[in-house]
C-alpha cells in the first residue's frame, strides 16, 4: 500500500531538515519503505481537507491505506512497530527504546523548542534575555543528563532504535544555539547518525523540496 506523508512546500528551515516531516523521512528509509510527499502550503494546512486528517493543521501527516496518522512521534512509532529495523526484538528492550522515544520528545524537546519560538516571537520583548537565559539553563541540565547517560556508547540503549532517531532530530534543533558543542559525545552521537544512509537519503529529499521552490541567481 502506498504511504503518502505531508511536509512543508516551503520550509522555513531553509532545507536544513529541522521540520518534522525530516523523523518520518527518515524512519521509513532506516525500514526500506518507499513513500509519496504531498507538499502543502501554510494556508492548505489549515484547510478543511487538511484538518480532516491533521485537527491542528500541521504537518506531517502520514496515509497508509485506511489509516491516517498525525503527530510525527506516533507516526516515527507505527512505522517501527510494523517494520523491522527500529525497535529491539525482545519485550524489555522494546519497551526501554520506547520509553526513550518519550524522553525525548516529552523530556528533551521542550525546552529546545522553547528556546527557538522564543528567538522567534519574543525577540523585541523585555524579558528575552532573560527568559533566553532561564532555557538555556534547562536544556544544559537535560544535556548533562543525556551526556552523562550516552557516555561512550553509540547509541541510548544498545543498537540504534527509533529512539536515537527522535533523539537526534530534537537535538539537531538546538544546535545553532552552540549549546550542544559543549558536550563533544552528543555532538559525535548527531554526527554518527547523520552519517547512517538512510538520514542521507531522508535529508536529501526534503532539501531537494526547498532547493526545487527556491528560484537560484
Ligand atoms: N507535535 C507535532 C508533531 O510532532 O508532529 C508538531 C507538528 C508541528 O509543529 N508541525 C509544524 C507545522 O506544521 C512543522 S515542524 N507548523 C505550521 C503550523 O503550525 O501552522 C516544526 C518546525 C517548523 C519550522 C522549523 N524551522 O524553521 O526550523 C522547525 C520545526
Amino acid at each position: 500500500m502506498t504511504i503518502t506523508i505531508t511536509a512543508f512546500e516551503s520550509s522555513p528551515d531553509r532545507g536544513r531538515g529541522l521540520a518534522r516531516d525530516m523523523r518520518v523521512r527518515w524512519a521509513l528509509e532506516e525500514v526500506g519503505q518507499p513513500y509519496d510527499v504531498r507538499l502543502l502550503s501554510f494556508e492548505a494546512m489549515k484547510q478543511p481537507a487538511h484538518k480532516a486528517l491533521h485537527p491542528f493543521g500541521q504537518i506531517p501527516t502520514y496515509e497508509e491505506g485506511e489509516l491516517a496518522l498525525f503527530e510525527s512521534g506516533a507516526i516515527v512509532f507505527h512505522i517501527a512497530d510494523r517494520h523491522a529495523g527500529l525497535l529491539p526484538g525482545d519485550a524489555n528492550g522494546r519497551a526501554r527504546a520506547v520509553g526513550w522515544m518519550f524522553a525525548s520528545l516529552n523530556t528533551v524537546e521542550p525546552p529546545i523548542f522553547d528556546r527557538s519560538m522564543v528567538m522567534i516571537l519574543e525577540r523585541d520583548q523585555p524579558w528575552y534575555e532573560h527568559r533566553l537565559r532561564a532555557l538555556d539553563d534547562i536544556i544544559r541540565k537535560r544535556l548533562d543528563d543525556l551526556s552523562a547517560h550516552l557516555g561512550d556508547a553509540d547509541w541510548l540503549d544498545g543498537a540504534f532504535s527509533a529512539a536515537d532517531l527522535l533523539m537526534v532530530t530534537v537535538l539537531r534543533r538546538a544546535q545553532g544555539s552552540g549549546i550542544v558543542d559543549a558536550y563533544p559525545n552528543l555532538a559525535a552521537y548527531i554526527a554518527r547518525a547523520e552519517a547512517r544512509p538512510a538520514y542521507q537519503r531522508a535529508f536529501a529529499a526534503q532539501l531537494a523540496v526547498f532547493n526545487a521552490a527556491t528560484p537560484t541567481g
